[in-house]
């Protein structure tokens, strides 16, 4: 079947070996935090604010780090092709009690040890939320000083912690910035807020590190924060043009319905050196559903094929649903992405663009629809087999052996 496929492909100009070689270094960062609802491992956890939610209470939760490391072990083995992982600074692996202004690269050794093993590039994240200091949903923009420097503080440690991740694992690593500030009815003054974030900002990047990529991510609202987000599209936007070494991450959860981040792509490759993406399912609101293979995912994987940004692009994912098995999750949502991407790379591009340059819209649109007769699925099969993941759906009885065995076993 592969080869019938191949030769299918050779005749649109597509040479499925390369394609295979290509997909296989196209790392995806696959996010910690569906493995137990985004609520990590502190000592004094709380519950999960900021204006995010997950909803569901499938049994299973990962409640430590080694239930988190077993399960996304176990999901790996069924996800093809280079990995990343994406930690929050809420998974610090400690026996102290270190609040979020505390924290240290060597709270993250295990992660490292971890990656390691498991031949992972690690991306960190900042946890401006579940915390007490957040008061009145106010972080890197309170009016309180106090409540400013606690989160500046956190984030100069953040960038710290994945200065040693890069140095660590020999590979990058992304430091993303989200708050979740804002309010929840009409404020008086927008301005204010948005300058004192723009200071603290300045107080966390006061200076590149080696091996960290900083972006920023913004939002348009939260839960109980409807009115009013700091940290909103323009802002941000602004703030990484405006400072170099600073790119803007896209969660494509994170703007009005009707807009797209797939068109967002384009505009931001002509002035940015890093895109970074979380990549997410917003049902209704930015409800953080595991991704499905659905129309925008695949135009946002075709953008960045076609735009020749896949060394460019920082794919990340971002869901979290508490509703079903959690690794199935990882998996299927994570397969998604890197279906889509290999999709995108077989298509007859070369000829679409020429097509367009050339001002031939009838055969664009008629040979652009042919791309979906074409039998990408053998090609992914393929994939699989070379990576020695089993081709067929047999993954999901393995997985639901694991509920078995496990998973149903955790309190
Ligand atoms: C929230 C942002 C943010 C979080 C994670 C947990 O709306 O998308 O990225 O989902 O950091
Ligand atoms: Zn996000």
């Amino acid at each position: 079947m592969y080869s019938e496929a191949k030769e299918t492909y050779a005749r649109y100009g597509i040479d499925t070996e390369k394609v295979l070689e290509q997909i296989r270094k196209v790392p995806v960062s696959i996010n910690c935090w569906q493995g137990d609802d985004v609520i990590g491992f502190e000592k004094n956890a709380g519950s999960l604010s900021g204006g995010i939610q997950t909803t569901g209470n499938y049994p299973g939760r990962a409640r430590n780090a080694q239930e988190l490391m077993r399960d996304f072990e176990f999901a790996l083995s069924f996800i093809p092709g280079a990995k990343r992982l994406n930690l929050h600074a809420s998974y610090l692996v400690t026996d102290k009690v270190k609040d979020r202004n505390e924290i240290e690269a060597e709270d993250y050794r295990a992660w490292t040890e971890f990656a390691k093993k498991n031949s992972l590039g690690l991306d960190f994240n900042p946890t401006c939320f579940s915390h007490p200091m957040v008061v009145n949903n106010l972080t890197l923009s309170s009016p309180h000083e106090n409540v400013r420097d606690f989160w500046v503080e956190h984030c100069r440690r953040s960038r710290l912690v994945a200065q040693f991740m890069a140095k660590e694992t020999g590979s990058h690593s992304l430091c993303n910035l989200w708050i979740p500030d804002g309010f929840k009815d009409t404020p008086a003054d927008r301005l204010t807020p948005r300058l004192r974030l723009k200071e603290s900002l300045d107080r966390i990047y006061d200076s590149e590190l080696d091996g960290v990529i900083d972006s920023v991510e913004s939002k348009v609202f939260g839960i109980g924060v409807e009115s009013f987000t700091v940290g909103s599209s323009e802002f941000y936007l602004s703030y990484a043009a405006k400072h170099k070494g600073i790119s803007l991450l896209l969660d494509n959860g994170h703007y009005h319905p009707t807009e797209a981040v797939s068109e967002k792509i384009s505009a931001l490759l002509c002035y940015f050196d890093w895109l970074p993406f979380h990549v997410t399912r917003s049902v209704r609101w930015d409800s953080d559903h595991v991704v499905r293979l659905d129309d925008e995912l695949r135009e946002i994987a075709k953008e960045l094929v076609r735009c020749n940004a896949l060394d460019k692009a920082l794919i990340g994912l971002d869901f979290f649903d508490a509703s079903i098995n959690r690794i199935t999750a990882w998996i299927v949502g994570t397969r998604n992405m890197k279906k889509a991407l290999l999709m995108a790379m077989l298509e007859d591009n070369a000829t679409m663009q020429d097509d367009q340059e050339k001002e031939d819209y009838t055969h664009l649109f008629a040979y652009s629809e042919q791309m979906k007769n074409l039998p990408w699925q053998e090609v992914w099969k393929e994939f699989l087999r070379r990576e020695n993941i089993a081709d067929d759906f047999s993954w999901f009885d393995d997985v639901r052996r694991y509920e078995k065995e496990e998973l149903l076993k955790r309190g």
